[in-house]
């Protein structure tokens, strides 16, 4: 059955058609999806421009009740859902059952901020004046996002766009079509009226810089690499319209000498390895302070080696394999390039056979790096970790800091005056004490400083700058 696009209401054939492969088994094609092509993605962008007024102006009780009936079928259909995306992407299915769930919740959450769109009123400098600032919807939001969160992404796009009364033209990352396609299906059953939330699926090269080219457009969210939010960065600038950019990170989890070993080991194996390291909070510099370097090392090494690579699927996997052929070309260059740099590959860093023909590969520990190595200093995106030693608390945290990104920064102590400090002196937009650096809650904000992150924060209450506009009235009665 072919997958379609859902344009002003209808689901319709593109202009192509796209496998959608399944990188524990090759030889599993998910299913058949439509490609749109600048037509559609023009059609699909004046639909929602055309929508706009009407569901700008609907009640937000309305807006609620159709994010929550989303929230309630994505929860009640979690354990299928999550094996289409497990299925597609490749993260375990426990993995993809939280993520599940995490867009289920993201869709309550947004259902209720409907009802509390916030507003202010301030006193004025002349007499009797009365000033209030509101905040309305932008109009048309254009939704690019990444394969490694085929749903929850999405969700924290999507969900906040239409709570506030904004439109939507969404295009899912070429890879992991089915979970966006699903969540389509879903929006429309729960009410979604034609033309505001449309669905384009495709190559970025074709959709995405189509959404890019419109004019009608007036907002643009990006998760994804800095390439691409360089060039979203320079069109929507442009054009003059709003953008909101989430894109790569180098992230250090820092481990002092003083901190709860275990909990540091899993930190660093949860943050470096789980979801195959495709995620932008990844771990992927271990800074470790000197006095307890290889017995942090020994000790991390031995947790790796328990892990179990293999089919997304298959119970009591822990990793599961990487996204596609390309990028696991990428993490295998990784691996050559640490090694001409002088990093000490410890283990892992080669292809894994397995019962079904997958992109397996064993997680990658390099030890004695440098943070001026270019496996310290480029995003790798997988499951590839570089252990870097620190003289002292105050050299971690130099090394943390120096990096051209600043999404995550976490440190495994006890010392409360420690944890304090880098709490408050961590260039980065979150910070995590004696935690992953990956795995976020859903109601909090969510974002980067430098390379990492450009515009206002994702999730929870500050979604509301992104999505919404200020207006400031001023009356005199
Ligand atoms: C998480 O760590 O739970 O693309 C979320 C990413 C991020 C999301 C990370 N935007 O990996």
């Amino acid at each position: 059955m072919l997958h379609k696009n859902y344009i002003a209401g209808e689901w319709l054939e593109g202009a192509g058609v796209s496998p959608n492969i399944n990188p524990s088994d090759t030889s599993d094609v998910v299913g058949e999806y439509a490609q749109a092509d600048v037509v559609q993605v023009d059609a699909a962008v004046d639909a929602a421009h055309a929508a706009f007024a009407g569901w700008s102006r609907t009640s937000p009780q309305e807006r609620h009740d159709i994010l929550l009936r989303a929230s309630t079928e994505i929860l009640t259909r979690r354990e299928e859902l999550a094996r289409l995306l497990a299925r597609e992407e490749g993260k375990t299915l426990l993995e993809a059952t939280y993520e599940v769930g995490r867009a289920g919740q993201i869709f309550d959450f947004f259902a209720g901020e409907a009802l509390r769109i916030p507003g202010e009123k301030f006193a004025s400098v002349r007499p009797n004046v009365e000033i209030e600032a509101t905040r309305e919807p932008v109009g048309v939001i254009g939704v690019i996002a990444p394969w490694n969160f085929p749903i929850a992404i999405p969700a924290w796009k999507i969900a906040p766009a239409l709570s506030y009364g904004n439109a939507v033209v969404f295009k899912p990352a070429d890879l992991v079509p089915g979970s966006a396609h699903a969540l389509a299906e879903i929006l429309v059953r729960a009410g979604v009226p034609k033309g505001v939330f449309n669905l384009v699926m495709g190559r970025g090269s074709v959709v995405g810089q189509a959404i890019l080219d419109h004019s009608q457009i007036d907002a643009v969210t990006f998760t994804g690499s800095v390439a691409t939010g360089r060039r979203v960065a320079a069109a929507c600038a442009g054009a003059m319209r709003k953008f909101q950019l989430e894109m790569g990170g180098k992230n250090p989890l820092v481990v002092l000498a003083d901190a709860d070993l275990a909990n540091a080991v899993e930190c660093a194996v949860n943050g470096a390895y789980f979801a195959t390291g495709q995620r932008c909070t990844a771990s992927s510099r271990i800074i470790v302070e000197e006095s307890i370097y290889k017995q942090f090392a020994d000790a991390l090494i031995e947790r790796i080696r328990a892990l179990v690579v293999d089919n997304a699927l298959t119970p009591g996997t822990h990793v599961g394999p990487v996204v596609d052929a390309a990028q696991l070309e990428q993490d295998l260059s990784y691996i050559s390039v640490g090694q001409a740099e002088g990093a000490k590959l410890a283990l892992g860093g080669e292809r894994l056979k397995r019962a079904t023909p997958g992109f397996y590969l064993a997680p990658a520990l390099f030890l004695d790096a440098e943070n001026s190595m270019r496996i310290s200093r480029e995003e790798i995106f997988g499951p590839v970790s570089a252990m870097i030693a620190a003289r002292n608390y105050d050299h971690a945290l130099e090394l943390a800091n120096d990096t051209e990104f600043g999404l995550c920064a976490g440190i495994c102590t006890t010392s409360l005056k420690r944890a304090a400090h880098f709490k408050r002196h961590a260039e980065a937009g979150m910070v995590m004490v004696n935690l992953p650096t990956a795995g976020i809650d859903y109601h909090a904000p969510f974002g980067g400083r430098k390379a990492s992150s450009l515009g206002p924060r994702e999730q929870g209450r500050y979604a509301s700058e992104f999505y919404t506009t200020v207006k400031t009235a001023y009356t005199l009665p």
